[in-house]
């Protein structure tokens, strides 16, 4: 919480009662805690012990032009709660309120290019629609909270951190019978205890394209109904992606990199994890059940994705019995070291409900693939694991050296893989690509790979 000077306070707040009684508050500036139902323009900061302003009218701008709103830590900056449309917040600072913008009925509003700070709460909505808020900067513990009715919010192009506390962007409870559909997009969200969490059957949530760092969790649920993380960069997250409950999940497309665990599942949730890359986390993904009560279950797609040098594992799968799911098409390379863990390691069956197929299992600490009890859907490929066996409970085809798609020979679709690594770090001490053994993917790798061509002119078959 920060104050300004007692002295420059009172100067201020004696300066606006002034100057607002002489004139339109157009003119004039703002007077704390009155009802505006015309356009404002901030002509100087404003610090107000209760709360700022209160919209009483559809269609206005307040516009701070630069300057501070400032409040005595109760009360709302902005209070915006009636049945009215389309008003717009913008260009300028609001801190030290309770709430800095409570919304509450009407919707279509605007906030842009505010910062919001030192404030319990940054943002409030309740039985509000459709609200832009874009290009702001948030620092409170508690960022944007969206509330059971709050329909259709836009959240993009945001900074937004809590000081390593609290929550960023919290959705709470049911939305009407089409879902509360929130978009949470192209922020920057970090050193928060959860960037977004959704609670109490929060329903269509998309997350898309946003840079998350630094928390304790990413995206975290407690009951949700529809979430889709697509196409966001999570790292150095204690979880990236924290499932409990999550109905109809969707975990697309993103880079997962050093987290402790990149996806986390538990407790009646069911995820497709499909097209994302995870690399240098201590787990990749983690699927569990650790509720005594067994009736409660976990089912997962987790498909088409990448899994690089996790310190633990790939994916680990706990209590497998009680689970199902398929875990299909991935490529593990590099796992488990160094803590000595494998690529696919499924613990606590038989799981005949799990099934595993067609993935490609090369260069990890132990085992590629240690699933005993699982179904073997067949297609599963290993090299260079550590373990002589390669793989447990499924049968591993051992390919080729410098078959690095799998396919059972050596050809041009292999090189092609090799150079689209080239100049970048191998994934562990028995990377298939890293033929020379020099712990980088190089042109050296690439003409050894050649040689080691199944056809001439490595002719593809
Ligand atoms: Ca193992
Ligand atoms: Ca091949
Ligand atoms: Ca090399």
């Amino acid at each position: 919480m920060r104050h300004l000077p007692t002295l420059s306070r009172s100067v201020l707040a004696s300066a606006f009662l002034v100057a607002g009684a002489a004139a339109a508050e157009s003119q004039a500036g703002p007077v704390c805690g009155s009802v505006v139902t015309a356009d404002v323009e901030f002509t100087g900061d404003l610090h107000c012990d209760g709360d700022g302003l209160i919209v009483g009218a559809s269609g206005i701008t307040i516009d701070l032009k630069g300057f501070t709103l400032s409040g005595g830590d109760t009360g709302a900056g902005f209070d915006v709660e009636g049945p009215y449309q389309d008003v717009t917040i913008r260009n300028g600072s609001v801190q030290g309120f309770r709430v800095g913008i409570s919304f509450g009925g009407g919707g279509g509003h605007l906030v842009e290019n505010l910062e919001i700070r030192d404030s319990s709460r940054g943002i409030s909505m309740d039985n509000t629609s459709d609200v832009e808020i874009r290009g702001n900067r948030i620092s409170s513990p508690g960022g944007i909270e969206l509330e059971d009715d709050a329909i259709r919010t836009r959240i993009v192009d945001n900074e937004i951190s809590c000081g390593g506390i609290g929550s960023a962007i919290e959705a709470i409870g049911e939305g009407p019978p089409g879902g509360n559909q929130h978009l949470i997009s192209r922020n920057r969200i970090h050193d928060c205890g959860y960037a977004v969490v959704i609670w109490n059957d929060a329903i269509d949530i998309e997350i898309v394209e946003n840079e998350i760092f630094d928390n304790r969790r990413g995206v975290g649920t407690f009951q949700a109904i529809g979430v889709d993380v697509r196409d966001n960069h999570f790292r150095d997250n204690g979880t990236g992606v924290a499932l409990d409950q999550a109905a109809r999940a969707t975990i697309q497309g993103n880079h997962f990199t050093s987290n402790g665990t990149g996806v986390d599942m538990v407790y009646e949730s069911d995820a497709e994890v499909f097209g994302n890359r995870f690399e240098h986390n201590a787990v990749g993904v983690s699927a569990g059940d650790f509720d005594p009560d067994a009736s409660k279950e976990v089912s997962f797609f987790i498909g088409d994705n990448l899994f690089a040098s996790n310190s633990w594992a790939g994916v680990a799968v706990d209590s497998a019995a009680e689970l199902g799911g398929t875990i299909a098409r991935n490529e593990f390379r590099g796992n488990g070291f160094p803590r000595g863990g494998d690529g696919i390691l499924v613990e606590g069956g038989p799981a005949p409900d799990v099934r595993v197929s067609a993935n490609r299992v090369f260069g990890n600490f132990d085992y590629g693939i240690e699933a005993p009890g699982v179904e073997d859907g067949g297609g599963n490929v290993a090299k260079d694991n550590g373990n002589p066996a390669q793989c447990l409970g499924v049968v591993c085809q051992v390919v080729p050296p410098g078959d690095l798609d799998g396919d059972g020979d050596v050809d041009r679709a292999d090189l092609g893989l090799l150079m689209e690594r080239r100049n970048t770090p191998a994934s562990g001490p028995r990377d298939p690509a890293d033929l020379d053994r020099d712990g980088r993917i190089t042109a050296n790798d690439g003409r050894q790979l050649v040689l080691l061509c199944t056809r001439s002119r490595c002719a593809t078959g």
